[in-house]
């Protein structure tokens, strides 16, 4: 039991979600150190959204609205972290939703598609293929869902899929809190923010935003121009951080 008035309350709540997601097999055990990295980024920029994110995030609602076939991929931290969020943004940018695992096995996907559901996301499921250029499982997706895609949202992702699909001449939208990763320095747009705070904040301005407002974000988007504001403000940050 983990006292709420303990300083990290909202941080040891959420390991102890992914814990028993990762024994439930819902998270793999890979994931968990891929949130314990997470965790280590989240700390160097204030476990806040900073301003170069606020930017990211108005302009990946920009960019999911403009779409034609948006898909929002999820892999088991996502679900076991955001399902509501996910849920929340699909209402506001009427994506597809669909699940693409690195460590894939048919009852993990079932599980997943169901935590999903459970939480009101459309699922998009159906008979998968290997259809994406990759050696590993993440090739396996829907003809009519990721392949097809003509953008699609990477959340907490590994590098070698994002390079595979922007090589397939989709646009991608990672959202991951290491500015550095081969996965944000390849996607077209890179949130660099902790997913349930990204997740809402883009659904909210894909309500917000205006036509000319999401036109100019998409007009003036420089990923490597708000990947090098992400490092400033870590940084500086941890330059003052003993002040
Ligand atoms: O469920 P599976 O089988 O598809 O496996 C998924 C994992 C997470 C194991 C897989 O995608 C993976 O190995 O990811 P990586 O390469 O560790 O990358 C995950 C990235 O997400 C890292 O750069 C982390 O810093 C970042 N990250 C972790 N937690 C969060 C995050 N970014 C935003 N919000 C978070 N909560």
């Amino acid at each position: 039991m983990i006292p709420p008035d303990h300083p990290r309350y909202r941080s040891l709540v959420v390991r102890e979600r992914m814990a028993a997601c990762a024994r439930q097999g819902i998270v793999s055990w890979e994931g968990l150190t891929a949130h314990g990295r997470g965790e280590a980024f989240d700390y160097l920029i204030g476990e806040r959204t900073t301003d170069s994110a606020r930017v990211a995030e108005r302009t990946a609602a920009a960019m999911l609205l403009a779409a034609r076939h948006p898909v929002i991929s999820i892999n088991g931290n996502t679900a076991a972290l955001a399902a509501p969020e996910i849920a929340a943004l699909q209402r506001a940018c009427g994506a597809i939703v669909e699940v693409n695992l690195f460590h894939r096995t048919e009852e993990r996907v079932r599980q997943i598609e169901a935590l999903l559901r459970d939480a009101g996301v459309a699922v998009f499921s159906g008979e998968a293929e290997q259809l994406l250029p990759l050696s590993h499982d993440r090739a396996w997706c829907r003809r009519e869902g990721m392949y097809a895609a003509d953008l699609v949202l990477v959340p907490l992702e590994d590098g070698d899929r994002c390079e595979a699909l922007v090589r397939m001449g989709k646009k991608v939208i990672a959202i991951d809190l290491n500015p550095l990763s081969r996965t944000a320095r390849t996607a077209t747009l890179t949130v660099v923010d902790e997913l349930t705070r990204a997740l809402p904040a883009i659904a909210n301005a894909c309500t917000a935003l205006s036509v000319s407002e999401r036109k100019h974000l998409i007009d003036s988007l420089d990923n490597h121009y708000l990947l090098q504001e992400a490092i400033v403000e870590m940084t500086t940050r941890l330059a003052h951080a003993l002040d």
